[in-house]
């Protein structure tokens, strides 16, 4: 009965203070004594973040487009050299370069061979006239020393020359005379025996045995000499004798 009897003064009480001057609750509460006044308080700071909570399951991917492609990766190693390839084409002829040095070297070198020339020429006249050499005729020289066939055969392949052979009596008459001792032949039937060939090569066809030569004395004789008289004799190729050389006609 009291609340029905009082709300309309009290509902007028609490607008009244609401739309007065009035700035505090005490002074509310001086013109409206139903309102009760708190205590002020001020708020407190706020509490320290809670802890980490657990990692999320991975996520779906995004509906964006792929990023585009990253850089190239660094280089690998070298590989393994590889086989010789095929030979290229041949190259274009080169620039015709300078010449005159080498004209000029060249005449040079021309005028020492007319020279040369000249001079083996007197050499050889004088070679010519000292050993007696006749025009179209064999030239015959000796050391004057004795030795084994194999070499005088030696001896005279140093001088580019041949043991001296006789081909004709002529021949055989001139080594005769330019030997001073008995002197070993260009002939020998060490192949075949009893087949007297030329060391140069050829059956021999020219001979001037001693009566009952050759015999193929002993053990054996296969080469051949020529005797002081000019007759032939085989003998021992190991026995020492005259070593005469043949240069040609
Ligand atoms: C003759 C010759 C031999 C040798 C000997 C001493 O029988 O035929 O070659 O010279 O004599
Ligand atoms: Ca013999
Ligand atoms: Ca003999």
């Amino acid at each position: 009965m009291f609340l029905f009897s009082s709300l309309p003064v009290l509902l007028l009480c609490v607008v009244t203070a609401s739309y007065s001057e009035i700035k505090t609750c005490e002074d509310a509460q001086k013109t409206c004594s139903v309102i009760t006044c708190g205590i002020p308080v001020t708020n407190g700071t706020p509490g320290r973040d809670g802890r980490d909570g657990p990692k999320g399951e991975k996520g779906e991917p995004g509906p964006g487009l792929r990023g585009s492609q990253g850089p190239p990766g660094k280089m690998g190693p070298p590989g393994n050299i590889g086989k010789t390839g095929p030979l290229g084409p041949k190259g274009q002829k080169g620039d015709p370069g300078d010449t005159s040095g080498v004209e000029a070297k060249l005449a040079n070198l021309e005028g020492q061979i007319r020279i040369l020339k000249s001079e083996l020429d007197h050499v050889k006249k004088l070679q010519t006239f000292s050993l007696g050499k006749k025009s179209r005729k064999k030239l015959y020289v000796t050391n004057g020393e004795m030795m084994p066939f194999s070499k005088v055969k030696t001896l005279c392949a140093e001088l580019q020359a041949t043991v001296a052979t006789p081909k004709n009596a002529e021949e055989n008459k001139a080594i005769q005379d330019m030997a001073p001792n008995v002197a070993f032949l260009g002939i020998t039937d060490e192949v075949t025996e009893g087949q007297f060939m030329y060391v140069t090569g050829g059956r021999m066809t020219y001979s001037n045995w001693k009566s009952n030569e050759p015999n193929d004395h002993g053990s054996g004789e296969d080469c051949v000499i020529l005797q002081r008289d000019g007759l032939w004799n085989d003998i021992s190729c190991s026995s020492s004798f005259l070593a005469v050389c043949e240069f040609p006609a």
